[in-house]
């Protein structure tokens, strides 16, 4: 046997036995993961499909074959799934167009900044030590080579510092101003930042990636209802799908075939041609087929319930750090997401908590907290969250335990330089308490 499927065997037993607390992280279903692993894979498909009929029933979509603007033959069943993924996509989020071939977050933002912005052209952002995301200008990207990213940041109380972003917005006149984040806990206020763009003319981009199963579950608020153009994310954090990129926009939709002017009314079809074939090759169409699968379970009811499940379980789960003396940042959490001050509350590495955690089977993130003196690679926090463990059917009770099992691991911690040190007797009990716990909940795809 290949050992690469031993592998995989040891990652689902990884999977199975431990909590997933990284918050960008999720169990996918039995269905999304069957798309994905579908022969589907085996498909060229430069192009489009139709964008035409998209408001017609599931039925009509899945049956209808409408002439396309793709580069191979044999299109007929890929056309079909790709216009479901597009129509559901839209309905979720209230747009008028969606773009499904992403292969990632990355690709959709990169793809968003070629659409609009030429050589030099500055886009206004969050600083990424202050929760915001590599791809939204830290130097280290190619679009920070080839745009001018000017930072925003947060306030001392852990919120988006507003007056700044307004204030850099009206001396700077950026080309984009971008709202969303990896390491926030608080609900932007889309609406100020709106009043704001309008002001200078900007392009509205909200990357949503790590709320977007909590704007699809109706428990956070939708950007593109706010007056946002664009909104980006990944399809596999909170929304639960395949790993991947999904832009929605509002505007004009049309043929990507036509050369279209520059105006906020066409950003869907400059959009477009900014993904294929601006940054981007052939999509992968087995994955545009798990996406559609996750769509629709997010168009679903119970798809509600788990949105409200996972900010109700993150809230009991600070609140149960809070309880213990952990300082987390913001002072709690408005969503799904939960940064904890290690250093600050215990005297405890970042790194060497989260290297402890792992070895009893609680996995999470060590992250930088804003001016943290430590940055990326001694950070002074962790960064943790609920919807992987709220997929597996987790509540309020299973978090009080988790906040325990970290009261009590930070505690060991204390005075120690590695996590080899730790006392291999305590760590084996907790170990084996929290494999109990994560074995009464199996994972959907058991
Ligand atoms: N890597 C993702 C996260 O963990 O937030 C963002 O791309």
């Amino acid at each position: 046997m290949d050992p690469v499927f031993k592998l995989i065997e040891e990652e689902k037993e990884r999977q199975r036995k431990g909590l997933e607390l990284i918050p960008s992280e999720n169990y996918v279903s039995k269905e999304v993961l069957s798309a994905m692993g579908s022969v589907l894979t085996n498909k060229y498909s430069e192009g489009y499909p139709s964008f035409k009929g998209l408001e017609k029933s599931e039925k009509e979509i899945s049956e209808e074959i409408l002439p396309n603007y793709r580069y191979y033959g044999g299109q007929r069943n890929v056309d079909r799934i790709e216009r479901l993924a597009i129509s559901r996509a839209m309905r979720l989020f209230h747009a008028d167009h969606a773009n499904v071939q992403p292969h990632s977050g990355a690709n959709a933002n990169e793809a968003v900044y070629f659409a609009w912005c030429e050589p030099g052209d500055k886009i206004l952002a969050m600083n990424l030590a202050h929760g915001g995301h590599l791809t939204h200008g830290s130097p280290v990207t190619r679009s920070a080579k080839i745009y001018n990213f000017i930072a925003y940041g947060v306030t001392k109380e852990g919120d988006i510092d507003y007056e700044q972003l307004e204030k850099l917005a009206l001396e700077e006149k950026p080309k984009i101003i971008l709202v969303g984040y990896s390491a926030f806990m608080k609900i932007p206020d889309f609406d100020r930042v709106a009043k704001i763009g309008e002001k200078v003319g900007a392009l509205l981009m909200a990357d949503m990636a790590h709320v977007a199963g909590l704007i699809a579950g109706g428990v956070h608020p939708n950007p593109l209802d706010y007056g946002f153009h664009v909104m980006t994310t990944t399809t596999h954090k909170t929304l639960r799908g395949p790993r991947g990129g999904l832009i929605l926009s509002k505007g004009n939709v049309a043929s990507p075939l036509r050369k279209p002017e520059k105006t906020l009314e066409n950003i869907p079809i400059l959009i477009d041609r900014a993904v294929f074939p601006g940054t981007q090759g052939g999509p992968l169409e087995h994955v545009i087929a798990a996406k559609a699968v996750a769509f629709g379970e997010a168009l679903k009811p119970e798809f509600r319930e788990y949105a409200e499940k996972i900010v109700e379980n993150a809230k009991a789960l600070a609140e149960g750090l809070l309880k213990h003396g952990f300082i987390l940042q913001g002072g709690g959490t408005e969503n799904h997401l939960v940064l904890v001050d290690v250093k600050q509350s215990f005297q405890v590495d970042g790194k060497l908590y989260e290297r402890a955690l792992d070895l009893v089977g609680l996995t999470l993130n060590a992250n930088a907290l804003p001016n943290d003196k430590g940055a990326a690679f001694k950070p002074s926090g962790v960064r943790l969250g609920t919807p992987a463990i709220t997929t597996r059917g987790m509540g309020v009770v299973e978090m009080k335990k988790i906040a325990d099992w970290m009261f009590e691991i930070v505690k060991m911690c204390q005075g120690v330089e590695s996590e080899k040190d730790l006392d291999k007797t305590k760590v084996e009990k907790i170990r084996k308490e929290v494999e109990e716990t994560a074995l009464e909940f199996p994972l959907p795809t058991d």
